[in-house]
């Protein structure tokens, strides 16, 4: 057993101990109460999840295992010469809550360009799909194909302990992480560059591989990739491809089968599909208006027309956040130093200045800042990554190590199949009239 998972065995079996207590002295301490609203309206704000590795505060943005994205940037070990953060540290903060060595990033980029191998089979699911297939189809087919490969699904056919079952989530979540650059690198080179692959570079980190087999080696493009597979693994547990990975996970669905799962969600343009909407929005608008900078008012007449067009403004607005999303702001500082001159990036920030007024005015958008997909594709544009159908994927490949790390933490604490109540309308009717109560049903 490699050190890491001797280590997180530990700090498992310790907050194991402290749940058991938690539920055996104050199980019933109510959490809160739930109103019709709230179940017809996603459910906001009922504290019904547990989630490790990230806790989101409605103003002040994400904090991981009580980090900001600040004191990430600033305290997690960087590559040689590089600014921004290591991803593969801030996967060693999910999964074992305290900050990383330098020695223990080194670790997992090893292991992770050790167990990067992708047998041939996943490719030709890939290729067996059209050309026109989403990327984030062919990536979802990818994880599937790859989901022969689960440790945990063969471990449970030969009969396991329950007590075991994290064990085998981990060597599935080190193994999938390792191989989901390659499978995203595979369908973009697929897609756009004819299908002339690049290999790996085991010598280099995740973030910089990943780059590499896309086929982008301009440093300032391995720094944006190391901020962004940062920024976007986690938002706590709520959050569509969060929930979903872990939902589908309580079944006992191995890592495979519930990483995917949440990737499906993941491909909503509510959810992760917003990013490439978003460019796509601000390249319509732009071509629309003849091309160039456009001025604020035509932004905001821009603005006006996809209102009144029935549609919401792409990376604008969230179910929890209240404040502008701070891994907006990280990105925003990113262009700042980098690109201060890009031309879509000032749009970018023009739209930022233009959107906010105009979403509060309706009066019903709760949060009218924007998220963090809002400035992503300006930059991935900047670097020649034109191709924003794929945008999506690259938050994919990100998201996979908060939602696998908090995999691993659902079995080590052995959570629950979840299955929540739900009831008609008849009831809810019922309900309102004071005919049933709520704990009879
Ligand atoms: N543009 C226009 N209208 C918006 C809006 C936006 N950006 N954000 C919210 N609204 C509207 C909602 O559609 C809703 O309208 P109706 O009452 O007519 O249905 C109303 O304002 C209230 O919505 P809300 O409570 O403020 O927001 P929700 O929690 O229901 O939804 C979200 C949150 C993100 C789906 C929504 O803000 C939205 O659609 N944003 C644009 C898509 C987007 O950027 N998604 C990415 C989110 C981050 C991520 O997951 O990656």
């Amino acid at each position: 057993m490699g050190y890491i998972k001797e280590k997180f065995k530990v700090k498992a079996d310790e907050l194991s101990a402290e749940v058991k207590d938690l539920i055996k002295n104050h199980g019933n301490k109510k959490l809160d109460d739930v109103t019709i609203a709230q179940a017809y309206q996603g459910m906001r704000g009922i504290p019904g999840l547990v989630t490790e590795t990230s806790l989101l505060d409605a103003n002040e943005g994400i904090r991981f295992r009580g980090y900001s994205i600040p004191e990430l940037r600033d305290n997690l070990p960087k590559a040689p010469g590089g600014a921004e953060p290591l991803p593969e540290g801030l996967f060693y903060l999910m999964l074992i809550g305290e900050l990383p060595t330098e020695a223990d990033v080194q670790y997992l980029s090893g292991m992770w360009a050790r167990r990067s191998h992708v047998p041939n089979y996943v490719f030709d699911a890939i290729e067996a799909l059209p050309i026109t297939a989403h990327p984030m189809t062919m990536f979802t087919v990818g994880i599937m194909a790859l989901q022969t490969e689960s440790d945990f699904a063969k471990a449970y056919a030969e009969g396991i302990n329950k007590k075991d079952y994290w064990s085998h989530m981990y060597e599935d979540t080190m193994n999938l992480i390792a191989r989901l650059p390659r499978i995203a690198a595979y369908v973009y080179r697929r897609k756009y560059k004819e299908g002339k692959h690049i290999q790996p570079n085991g010598m280099l980190d995740w973030s910089a591989n990943f780059a590499h087999m896309l086929g982008y080696d301009d440093e300032g493009f391995k720094e944006l990739m190391r901020l962004y597979m940062t920024i976007h693994s986690d938002h706590e547990g709520g959050n569509v491809s969060a929930h979903t990975t872990h939902l589908v996970g309580s079944a006992l669905s191995d890592a495979y089968l519930s990483f995917a799962a949440g990737m499906n969600g993941l491909a909503g343009p509510l959810h992760g599909l917003a990013n490439q909407e978003v460019i796509r929005w601000i390249l319509s608008m732009r071509e629309e208006l003849g091309g160039g900078i456009p001025t604020k008012s035509q932004i905001e007449q821009y603005v006006r027309k996809t209102l009144s067009d029935g549609k919401v403004v792409p990376g604008y607005g969230h179910a929890v956040l209240r404040k502008t999303d701070p891994r907006f702001t990280a990105q925003m500082e990113f262009a700042k130093k980098h690109l201060p001159d890009d031309e879509l990036v000032r749009i970018v920030w023009m739209v930022y200045e233009t959107v906010p007024p105009i979403l509060q005015d309706l009066g019903k958008v709760k949060n009218p800042w924007p998220n963090v997909d809002a400035h992503s594709g300006a930059l991935l544009v900047h670097y020649g990554l034109v191709e924003y159908e794929f945008y999506t994927v690259l938050f994919g490949v990100s998201r996979a190590l908060g939602v696998l790390a908090s995999l691993c933490w659902d079995r080590a604490l052995g959570l629950s199949l979840e299955r929540p109540k739900s009831v008609t309308t008849e009831w809810m009717k019922l309900f309102a009239e004071g005919k049933v109560e709520a704990s009879a049903e």
